[in-house]
């Protein structure tokens, strides 16, 4: 079973997504753990507190190293982690190759920020893997967090059903993007289905579909500038 440990301020932020759906049914399955860490549950100052004003100035306030550091040393005395990972708009663009990876691991440490960020020694000692997921910003790492954990988990062997299979998923083999799929009913609001879906002909719907497949890699490619 992979384990995931997740530490945040606001763990309850990802309590929903992480016990919805096919998360849910993989922690069932007894396929992955995820334990989320409440940061403040390791401010040990009377106040509890876990952020402060930044060195050199600047808006917004920082978290602290401190409560990171006690929760993280706790949690390595505890396992070895084959990635930790830190969320920032700073670091690789994250990708399936790389979801790929994390998902032979045993055991991730995901240390999600908030606010601002987070003191930067918190990374510099800890962080194997620094993931951003995207050119854009975010309120924090939460998200993110739950982007990989999502990505990562359903590649792990049993997670998914059948009819679910990551085999020839989009971006799974190479840089691919799938057909177009439909369901019932065949016309609605005077929208058709593709006539050739419907004709129970085997190879001209296997055709067209790697057409389609064809036309829209292309086209992803171009406005995305690859290539
Ligand atoms: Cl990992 N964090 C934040 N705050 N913003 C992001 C991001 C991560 N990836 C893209 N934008």
């Amino acid at each position: 079973m992979m384990r995931i440990d997740v530490i945040s301020a606001v763990p309850d932020s990802l309590v929903s997504p992480l016990n919805t759906s096919i998360l849910k049914r993989a922690q069932e399955r007894n396929l992955a753990e995820i334990v989320v860490h409440n940061l403040r549950d390791y401010a040990y100052d009377k106040h509890k507190q876990i952020d402060d004003k930044p060195f050199g100035g600047g808006p917004g306030m920082l978290l602290k190293p401190e409560p990171f550091f006690e929760c993280i040393e706790k949690l390595v005395s505890e396992r070895k982690y084959d990635f930790v990972l830190f969320p920032s708009p700073g670091g690789e663009l994250y990708n399936q190759k790389m979801a790929n990876r994390f998902s032979l691991a045993k055991n991730i440490l995901i240390l999600a920020g908030h606010y601002k960020g987070v003191d930067d020694r918190v990374r510099e000692k800890f962080a194997t893997n620094e993931i951003s997921i995207g050119n854009y910003v975010l309120t924090g790492g939460e998200i993110a967090a739950w982007v990989i954990i999502d990505s990562v988990v359903r590649l792990i062997p049993g997670v998914l059903n059948d009819s679910e299979s990551a085999l020839n998923d989009s971006l799974m083999d190479g840089d691919i993007i799938e057909a177009p799929y439909y369901t019932r009913p065949a016309e609605y609001k005077g929208m058709n289905v593709p006539e050739v879906l419907l004709s129970g002909h085997d190879k001209k719907i296997k055709d067209w579909k790697e057409e389609q497949s064809k036309v829209l890699t292309d086209k992803w490619k171009k406005i995305n500038n690859l290539e």
